[in-house]
């Protein structure tokens, strides 16, 4: 490996406009996967693992689409392997009645979307009987790999879901079905769907932020491929330290046609938050910035400028400093204010930003 500092790196970045240095491939074994950050509610039934891979999402009748008004209630639990092939899974849920079916599905918050996943009977896609009366406690739990998906994700890698739940377009879903007369008659009754819960980005209202820094925390995701990136024409050698798939190429080509790059994110892209610490964790294989402007626009590479469609340059991304690049592995922390509207970006991909606005409601509604 290149030995490695903020500079060179941005050197690398800028080198996009002149490539042409000597090649290191290096191989990608393994998947990039994204880390979530566990909700601060535990459940009393989790095992108690808050090792970094879980993402975990709390199920909720109101969450549904239409919402639905019901007691019950649940959580599901992933966890990503560290080679990223498979997903462990638990899915609990109490207070409900007639659950014969759930599953990841994939759609934005308020939206229903196609089931991708099937996680309750099982990961088979099979529903199971109707009418089978109250539920408490775990519902199932089980492991699925890229060929346990259905619907729109039949055929494709695992990596393909995880982006999909970094973008926040996917959710857990459990069914309910008595088995008797029209549906949608109440509790133990919605096929369509009783308690749902997002997956990926969101920062749920349960969240307990006034403990503990690590859930202020924004993940700078990209998924560069460093064989493609490292070497011409890509930005040049030591660019590129992680294990993404997407090669420089394909990296181009689609910023090119739609402006970004979906796996170069900042997750969550936008957050309630009034004070405190927010950390943001660089988790992909280049550099980024996490820059506090007061309108997004373009950053210091001119060539992602273009292509981005950033044409004016944020001011704040012109006097940056050294300490102000996050490498691999990094973690930059800004404070917050009490403002309306927080925005940053990253000043090398413009497209990499996070909202921060004012938390007006902090619910707090224990399980
Ligand atoms: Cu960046």
């Amino acid at each position: 490996m290149l030995p490695r500092t903020s500079t060179s790196l941005l050197i690398g970045v800028i080198g996009l406009v002149a490539a042409g240095c000597a090649s290191e491939s290096t191989t990608a074994t393994e998947l990039r996967v994204p880390i979530f950050e566990r909700s601060g509610a535990a459940s009393a039934d989790n095992g108690g693992s808050t090792s970094d891979g879980e993402l975990e999402t709390h199920l909720k009748g109101r969450n549904e689409v239409p919402p639905r008004d019901t007691r019950a209630q649940g959580e599901a639990i992933f966890r990503v392997s560290k080679d990223g092939k498979s997903v462990d899974y638990k899915l609990i849920a109490s207070n409900i009645d007639n659950p014969f079916m759930a599953h990841i599905h994939m759609a934005a918050k308020g939206v229903n979307g196609g089931i991708v996943v099937w996680l309750f009977p099982s990961t088979a896609p099979t529903p199971g009987p109707l009418g089978i009366g109250r539920h408490d406690g775990e519902l199932a739990h089980g492991t699925f790999t890229a060929s346990n998906f259905v619907g729109a994700l039949a055929g494709h890698p695992l990596s393909d879901l995880l982006a999909a739940i970094a973008a926040g377009n996917a959710y857990v879903n459990v069914h309910t079905n008595d088995g008797v007369g029209a549906i949608n008659t109440g509790p133990g009754d919605f096929p369509g769907g009783e308690i749902r819960g997002q997956l990926g980005p969101k920062h749920d209202e349960d969240e307990d932020d006034d403990d503990g820094n690590d859930k202020n925390v924004v993940n700078m995701l990209d998924d560069c491929d460093p064989a493609t990136f490292n070497a011409p024409p890509g930005p040049g050698p030591g660019t590129c330290v992680g294990n993404g798939k997407t090669t420089f190429q394909a990296f181009i080509a689609e910023l090119t046609a739609t402006k970004v790059a979906a796996k170069w994110l900042f997750m969550p892209s936008s957050l309630e938050r009034e004070g405190g610490n927010l950390f943001a964790k660089n988790l992909g294989g280049e550099t980024h910035t996490f820059t506090r402007v007061a309108q997004f626009g373009g950053g210091i590479v001119p060539p992602l400028n273009t292509l981005s469609g950033n044409t004016t340059v944020a001011p704040e991304c012109q006097n940056l400093e050294a300490d102000d690049f996050v490498a691999p592995g990094g973690t930059y922390k800004e404070k917050l204010t009490s403002d309306e509207i927080q925005r940053f970006q990253c000043c090398i991909h413009p497209w990499m930003r996070t909202t921060v606005t004012k938390d007006h409601d902090h619910g707090d509604h224990g399980n």
